[in-house]
């Protein structure tokens, strides 16, 4: 029988688009289940959203639209976006699914029952960016809160509390005879030192809004967002009804975990053990709270246009190249930076230079000197072979226990190191001299077979990463399906492989200063900025001829959801289908006037995205130092040409 392995994300709150912070999350997720697949393990992924609570209703309310309304439309742009990235997630829970209000409501009512929850009256500060109770003491200057920082208010209100002082020994109990319970050992301290100071029985109900879960016994209470929240990881499994056969197989199975960012370690360290102890569920679960992806300034930040979202990313520099960054900037424990010149460096640096080089160099010297044949395995002959069989060996075990020990980043280094050996190998064995010489095609074929057997190794180990990547390389070096599985790995599996005639670059190289600049100006929300015009800078008619410019009637248009100075477009070019264009008029016209109206479009510009929006095409506008006017038309229709 398979060992069973059990993942989960945090449920993200559906109040903005998905960043690349919560991208990281479902992204190491996705590699640890992927890893874990590989080595034979029966997994199951489980993600999803925390719809309710004031927040959401806020949003919501500021969008003119009923929450419900409002988180279905995020809940289905996340779906979509995790099906671009190829998150293979096996289920995607929402707390507003009849399936997971059930349980939550029964597992409410059990612990009122037990006398693990009470009723009582909570005075405080109310945080409603995290729907936290705070005392006097606990605030920042200014009543702000201390998790957040943002202003709180003060509230008196009726509450039930769960008893967390009743269980805070044998919490503490529990996380000392399980020294591996929570990690890095860091975040272990920390909850720690917490718990030592002392819990507060928790408020777990609200009564100053509705969006929630109503309590069933006083259904003027809605259950607290947290103990709603946590609720996923087992309701999502069928906890507490007639099907549970997923929980019985995952919970009590092989291996659980619960991977979190630092800001919810707390909620995950303290309140969920505490509601399973009370519930009488065993803490099966590990607990593993990774760092924060910060900007260069700090903090990512809306309103500094310092949040980076991962749409633009994988569509113009690819998925590969975005799960790459993320994994390895990431450090086991630490906080990571994301700025525009570290990640077009990685890509040029690691995935174009030594990774992509490395594969392409084997596999045309292979077609150069071997007519594209991989010969079979040789004993190692040289000084060389064995140091790099020895550290190929040692890098499948230490990638394996980082892997294990979800040192993802540390895991990825420790192939790269390996990627670096081999390219070493290269100029220690210099091919292209052994190639001159007839009486040397034994060391060629020697050399050539350790380095497309190092790819292979590389090629298994870099899958639950690279995930296009790894499968152009072994196509690229025609590795059969058997040899591709972790069990292989084993120098000197590889007998024989035919290479394809042509390489292709795994990854093409960027302009790096260009695209850097591009894309600043882009995460800033600015357009590109024009060519500067210079006397001799003429266009020639050919250049003016590339341009496909069309009538478009506007079908459809709103306000950019992140940015003030955009609109979104819907247009029909005649061609059966509409498509969507960004354009920054939103100063200068109100979305419904331009409803109806035809206008004059580029339609054969790279299609580009702006703050999460594809454009597949741009406007024609003039514009004087008082006035922005779109070129209109008025007798011809939709796909005219105009030159
Ligand atoms: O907290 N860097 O949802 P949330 C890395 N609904 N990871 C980041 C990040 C960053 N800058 N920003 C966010 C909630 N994350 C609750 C969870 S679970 C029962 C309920 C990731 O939408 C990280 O995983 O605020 C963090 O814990 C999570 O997103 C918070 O997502």
């Amino acid at each position: 029988m398979k060992k069973t392995y059990y993942i989960t994300t945090p449920i993200y709150y559906p109040s903005g688009n998905l960043h690349i912070g919560n991208t990281y999350t479902t992204v190491f997720c996705d590699a640890l289940r992927r890893y874990k697949d590989m080595r034979g393990y029966d997994t199951y992924y489980l993600t999803g959203m925390d719809e309710h609570g004031k927040k959401i209703e806020t949003v919501a309310q500021e969008r003119n639209l009923h929450p419900i309304k409002h988180v279905d439309e995020i809940a289905e742009a996340t779906k979509a976006l995790w099906d671009r990235m190829s998150i293979s997630y096996d289920d995607f829970i929402r707390t507003t699914e009849k399936r997971h209000k059930t349980v939550v409501q029964k597992l409410f009512e059990q612990l009122l029952d037990q006398g693990d929850i009470y009723l009582g009256e909570y005075e405080g500060y109310y945080c409603m960016h995290c729907e936290a109770f705070f005392t006097e003491s606990q605030l920042e200057e200014g009543n702000a809160c201390p998790d957040c920082e943002r202003e709180t208010s003060k509230l008196q209100e009726e509450s039930y509390f769960l008893r967390l002082s009743k269980y805070q020994k044998k919490l503490l109990n529990f996380i000392e005879d399980n020294p591996d319970f929570i990690t890095p050992e860091t975040r272990r301290n920390e909850v720690l030192n917490f718990i030592r100071q002392g819990l507060n029985d928790l408020s777990v109900s609200r009564t100053t809004f509705d969006w929630g879960i109503k309590i069933v016994s006083n259904p003027k209470h809605v259950v607290y967002v947290w103990i709603d929240a946590l609720s996923n990881y087992i309701s999502a499994l069928g906890y507490g009804t007639d099907n549970d056969e997923l929980f019985q197989k995952y919970w009590y199975g092989d291996e659980v975990v619960h991977v979190v960012g630092k800001d919810i370690l707390r909620f995950h360290a303290i309140y969920w053990p505490i509601m399973l102890m009370a519930l009488g569920i065993p803490i099966t679960f590990k607990l593993h709270a990774h760092g924060f992806y910060t900007a260069k300034e700090g903090k990512m930040s809306k309103s500094k246009g310092s949040v980076v979202y991962p749409d633009t990313l994988i569509e113009r520099y690819g998925l590969d190249e975005l799960r790459y960054f993320l994994l390895r900037e990431l450090p086991y424990g630490g906080d990571g930076v994301f700025t525009p010149a570290s990640f077009v460096e990685r890509i040029n640096y690691d995935l174009a230079n030594d990774f992509g080089n490395l594969l392409n160099r084997t596999v045309s010297m292979i077609n150069k000197y071997l007519s594209g044949k991989v010969a079979s395995y040789s004993e190692a002959s040289t000084e060389y072979d064995a140091d790099l069989q020895t550290m190929c060996k040692e890098t499948v075990a230490t990638y394996s226990d980082y892997m294990d020990n979800l040192k993802v980043s540390e895991a990825i280094k420790t192939v790269w190191a390996f990627i670096s050996r081999t390219n070493k190998y290269i100029d220690e064995t210099e091919p292209w001299i052994l190639g001159k010489d007839k009486n040397k095609k034994d060391e060629l074929e020697n050399v050539l077979y350790h380095l497309a057997e190092s790819l292979r190794h590389i090629g298994v180990m870099l899958q639950p990463i690279l995930l296009d990547a790894s499968q152009s390389l072994f196509k690229q070096l025609g590795i059969p399906q058997a040899l591709r599985r972790y069990e292989t790995l084993s120098f000197g599996e590889l007998r024989e492989a035919e290479v394809v005639r042509k390489p292709s670059p795994l990854f093409p190289r960027l302009d790096q200063e260009k695209e850097i600049d591009k894309l600043t100006k882009h995460l800033r929300g600015e357009e590109e900025e024009p060519v500067p015009e210079e006397e001799d800078n003429l266009a020639t008619f050919d250049d003016f001829t590339k341009l496909d410019m069309r009538v478009a009637k506007i079908t459809k248009c709103a306000p950019h959801k992140n940015a003030d100075k955009l609109l979104v477009l819907q247009v029909d070019l005649g061609e059966g289908k509409e498509r969507q264009i960004v354009a920054g008029i939103a100063k200068h016209y109100e979305p419904e006037s331009l409803v109806g109206k035809k206008v004059v479009v580029v339609a054969n510009l790279e299609p580009v995205t702006l703050r999460g929006e594809k454009s597949e095409g741009m406007l024609l506008a003039g514009s004087n130092d008082d006035i922005l006017e779109v070129l209109t038309v008025d007798r011809l229709n939709p796909g005219d040409s105009v030159s």
